[in-house]
């Protein structure tokens, strides 16, 4: 496959998004922007297309000519299921669809940990949780992401669409809770894992955790780093002052002591 050059970013005037639009340029892609909110402050390089995932005919033409898509869009946080149906299970499918009618070879796809919220975070000394560890949706946006792997596998299965399915942990530009010094993403190594999935090689159907380098990490990178990922941060220089304000983790609470955190007991609900 030729090392991809124009990428579909859905999602792109949400928050990964917008750090993405930043960083991804330099890596050498041009960016066609995907949303169905306006897209603030567009640059001359940026066509904007403003849609909801719902209009297949939209998304067939914004995927039209791509090298590749990164699928950002949808609801990121716990919602009705009507809602979490609509736009992240029949959204995403009909993002597939749009890919295979229009001959588009890979895609990036935003997964999240919350696919596997209520695995339990590993105590000192236990193994790393492993890439192949079995799902275990904290949520009805969990379980979205868990069908968006799973229909990432059956593209690949059936019609040769090539995906990595990234788990994110938390991509924002710093950690904010002691839990995320475990599943943070800087927003550079978030571009980086991005490169390296567009452009590894025959990845078939990839999943693989998003993260940093980080001292206090909970999750396996080792299939991202097989990627070609090399992970640069590391949350530990914020944890003495996240610390000292909110306390360690205590493992007995489910709140503190599973990978999905506060997903598994009080999700934060979209707003809209
Ligand atoms: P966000 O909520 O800031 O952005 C999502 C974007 O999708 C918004 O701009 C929204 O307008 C758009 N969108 C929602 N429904 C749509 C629809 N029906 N049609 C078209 N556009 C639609 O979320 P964020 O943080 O930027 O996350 C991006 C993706 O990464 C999401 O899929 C999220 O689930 C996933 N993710 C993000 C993590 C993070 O730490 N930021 C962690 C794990 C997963
Ligand atoms: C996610 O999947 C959400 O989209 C994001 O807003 C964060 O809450 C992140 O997980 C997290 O677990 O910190």
């Amino acid at each position: 496959m030729p090392a991809p050059r124009s990428v579909l970013l859905t999602g792109a005037a949400g928050g990964l998004g917008t750090l993405m639009r930043d960083l991804l340029p330099s890596y050498g892609y041009t960016l066609r922007l995907f949303d169905v909110m306006p897209v603030e402050g567009a640059r001359d390089t940026e066509e904007v297309v403003t849609a909801d995932l719902a209009d297949r005919a939209a998304l067939r033409e914004a995927v039209s000519g791509m090298d590749a898509v990164i699928h950002l869009a949808g609801i990121s946080l716990e919602s009705s299921f009507e809602k979490i149906l609509r736009a992240n299970i029949e959204g995403t499918h009909h993002l597939y669809e749009a890919v295979r009618e229009e001959g588009v070879p890979r895609v990036v796809l935003a997964s999240s940990n919350h696919a596997v919220g209520f695995t339990p975070a590993p105590r000192e000394g236990e193994p790393l949780i492993p890439v192949d560890t079995p799902r275990r949706p904290d949520t009805f946006y969990g379980l979205s992401k868990a069908f968006g792997e799973d229909l990432a596998q059956l593209y690949w299965d059936r019609h040769g669409v090539e995906t990595v399915s990234v788990r994110i942990g938390s991509c924002f530009p710093e950690p904010t809770t002691v839990r995320m010094l475990s599943v943070w993403m800087s927003p550079a190594d978030g571009a980086r894992l991005f490169h390296a999935a567009l452009t590894a090689e025959d990845v078939g159907h990839t999943v693989v955790h998003g993260s940093s380098a980080n001292t206090r990490l909970w999750w396996d990178l080792s299939s991202a780093r097989a990627l070609g990922y090399e992970p640069k941060d590391d949350s530990e220089p914020y944890a003495a002052k996240l610390v000292a304000e909110q306390g360690e983790l205590d493992p007995s609470n489910p709140e503190q002591g599973l990978l999905g955190g506060h997903f598994t007991t009080n999700p934060p609900i979209w707003p809209h």
